[in-house]
């Protein structure tokens, strides 16, 4: 048997824009991911998150699957477009907790008010300080409830997929534009974390998306600068590596006295772990626009088997990035906020299985090998809207019809089912 701690919180994520649905609903104004959307080309087949699973409307079907599930705990994220009427965040916490599930808010996956976007959104450092605002409202809505906050998911897919390569809203293609807004959401972060811990909130992290990358050295490290040291850094340090600001300052200038504010101490690092990045010096490539100055770096296909999304399954890439958060920015617990993959659709689904399964034990020996790790995160409970690929890709434990909205349970939700009842996996 292998064994996780006593209290460890077993979860699954969802975010606002990929369920809920009911965008016109209580007063809820358009986001950018509104937009983008329903501008076509944008999203596959022109899919948007309009309907959704339509959790808004059935939630409490969706926190009683929570509750078969055993799960510890649910991570969900707050629309900031539903600023004006939160009660819907309040009926939900309420059912959550009536199951004894503890909830996890994360205040900004992805879901940009579009008036904000309309002055510049993220490359707007007026947004940052917006944010921290909505962040102190939602607190005081729900503070009393929810003791977990996550400020920010993936300030690296914000930046440079919305802002680099333009696959996610707002759509924007411009190096400078990029990391103007990676240092903007980190800023929106500190001052959120201020905002939270002036309210009283006892748990605070931040939700990074932390990709290993492998290959040659020298660009392997250059990648590894702008995939992950550029937001651990700031954030668990208060600097900026020296070699990634010499990089970023190639394409805009930012504001170091930020970096105080940037480094609040957080009680947290949440880690969102998919999969790993292969590169290599190439001089012919033209780079990845997801990292602005990499041309001369290629991009390697895959080694081994794959997901749908067609990403590497490499648990050994999570064990690794564990122990080296544990090494390099001692004294930060961990938290896996999403590992999950995208298989065939079906109830049968061991696919999904053999991936968390690989990917929990990796966890488990990194844990052996020194990581404080507290909790993780299955993303996702159910099929959802999957951003620029739509409904087409299915993460769920739970599969969603989208002509009913009937939810059905994957084998993969049987089986995590035990994993958490028995707070372990079989030998
Ligand atoms: C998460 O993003 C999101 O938080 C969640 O909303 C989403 O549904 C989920 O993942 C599944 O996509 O691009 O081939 O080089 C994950 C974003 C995915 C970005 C892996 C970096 C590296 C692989 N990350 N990606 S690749």
């Amino acid at each position: 048997m292998i064994s996780f701690p006593d209290g460890f919180l077993w979860g699954a994520a969802t975010a606002s824009y990929q369920i809920e649905g009911a965008v016109h609903t209580d007063g809820r104004v358009p986001s950018i991911w509104d937009t983008f959307s329903h501008t076509p080309g944008m999203v596959a087949d022109g899919h948007t998150g309009d309907v959704a699973c339509d959790h808004y409307n059935r939630y409490l079907d969706d926190v009683e699957i929570m509750a078969w599930l055993g799960l510890k705990a649910y991570r969900f994220s707050v629309a900031w477009p539903r600023l004006a009427d939160l009660s819907f965040y309040d009926r939900l916490v309420d059912a959550l907790l009536a199951k004894g599930i503890t909830p996890v808010a994360t205040l900004y996956h992805w879901d940009l008010p579009q008036t904000l976007q309309d002055t510049g959104g993220w490359t707007n450092r007026e947004t940052a300080f917006r944010f921290a605002d909505y962040a102190a409202a939602v607190h005081r809505r729900l503070g009393d409830r929810v003791s977990v906050w996550t400020t920010l998911n993936e300030p690296w897919v914000s930046a440079f997929v919305g802002h680099g390569s333009g696959r996610h809203a707002p759509g924007v293609t411009d190096p400078a534009a990029a990391f103007a807004a990676a240092h903007h959401l980190m800023l929106g972060h500190g001052l959120a974390v201020q905002a939270l811990r002036a309210g009283g909130a006892e748990s605070v992290s931040l939700t990074l998306n932390l990709t290993p990358i492998l290959g040659d050295p020298e660009p392997a490290r250059l990648i590894d600068g702008l995939a992950n040291r550029l937001f651990l850094d700031p954030v668990l340090r208060g600097e900026y590596p020296a070699d990634v600001l010499a990089h970023l300052e190639r394409f805009t200038k930012v504001n170091l006295d930020d970096l105080p504010t940037i480094a609040q101490p957080i009680d947290v690092l949440g880690v969102n772990y998919y999969t790993v990045n292969r590169v290599v010096a190439d001089p012919s490539s033209e780079g990845h626009p997801e990292y602005p100055g990499s041309e001369g770096i290629a991009w390697e296909d895959p080694h081994g088997e794959v997901t749908e999304m067609d990403w590497e399954i490499n648990p050994a890439g999570l064990e690794d990035l564990l122990v080296r958060l544990a090494r390099d920015y001692p004294g930060t617990p961990l938290m896996i906020t999403e590992n999950g993959a995208a298989v065939p659709d079906g109830v049968s689904d061991p696919g999904r299985i053999s991936y968390l399964d690989a990917h929990f034990r990796a966890a488990r020996s990194a844990m052996d090998r020194g990581a404080d790790l507290r909790g993780y995160f299955v993303w996702s409970l159910m099929d959802n809207f999957e951003w620029a690929r739509g409904y087409h890709k299915r993460f769920g434990l739970v599969r969603v019809d989208y002509d009913t909205l009937e939810r059905t349970p994957r084998d993969s939700a049987r089986w995590y089912r035990e994993v958490i009842a028995g707070n372990g996996l079989a030998d």
